[in-house]
């Protein structure tokens, strides 16, 4: 690729537990073995200060108003973006693990109104494609005991998939949704077509922003 060629902006949405880190790593592995640059990212970025009241947040250290810890997920996405566009526009392709959908999806399914939870993410960065993982509904329900941070609950999850589903809807023209309950390998074979093509059309067009 030439040097003006920018990376792919690729994000993994979906519920806790649905598979979406092994789909990041295998991802990753593909497209470095392909000589394609690229970096992975999880959001929450638990390392900087923002990140670390996050993480006190989660593991239930720390007790903070839905809007405010909501604030502080879309701050955490703000903080990084000029690290973000930067990677991009030097040629490396980022997978990420999570970004503004979670935070809407999470915030809305405890009730926050919806329009409110995307009024922060306008102006991010916008994914070139989003792989949203998704598990039949009894399938969630049959998972059983989640780990113990303060989002993993069954019944919660249920709602958050809802949120993600209405979003899915609206983003269809870059959203993929997959089927999460097919081996780690078939769903992975399906994310890797679609990504490899993606990284070479996105690589001369502009970047784009979330409005
Ligand atoms: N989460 C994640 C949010 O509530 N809002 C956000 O903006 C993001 C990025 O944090 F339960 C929730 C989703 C999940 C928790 O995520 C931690 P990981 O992927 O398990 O670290």
């Amino acid at each position: 690729m030439s040097l003006e060629n920018r990376g792919a902006f690729i994000v993994f949405e979906g519920c806790d537990r649905i598979g979406k880190t092994t789909q990041c790593r295998l991802l990753v592995e593909l497209l470095k073995s392909r000589d394609i640059p690229v970096l992975p990212m999880h959001f929450p970025e638990r390392s900087s200060h923002i990140g670390q009241v996050i993480n006190s947040y989660l593991t239930n250290s720390k007790d903070l108003p839905d809007e405010v810890i909501h604030l502080m997920f879309s701050a955490n996405r703000w903080e990084h973006m000029n690290q973000i566009k930067q990677k991009l526009l030097e040629g490396n392709t980022l997978v990420v693990d999570r970004y503004s959908y979670s935070g809407v999806a999470y915030s809305a399914a405890k009730g926050l109104d919806f329009d409110w939870c995307y009024a922060p993410e306008r102006g991010l960065l916008k994914p070139d494609a989003v792989f949203y993982l998704r598990a039949p509904a009894d399938d969630l329900t049959n998972r059983g005991e989640y780990g113990k941070e303060r989002y993993e609950k069954v019944e919660f999850q249920g709602r958050v998939a809802k949120v993600f589903d209405q979003i899915c809807a609206k983003e269809a023209n870059y959203w993929h949704q997959l089927d999460a309950s097919q081996s780690a390998e078939d769903l992975h074979a399906q994310v890797a077509d679609i990504a490899v093509k993606l990284v070479h059309r996105v690589a001369t067009q502009d970047l784009d922003k979330l409005y």
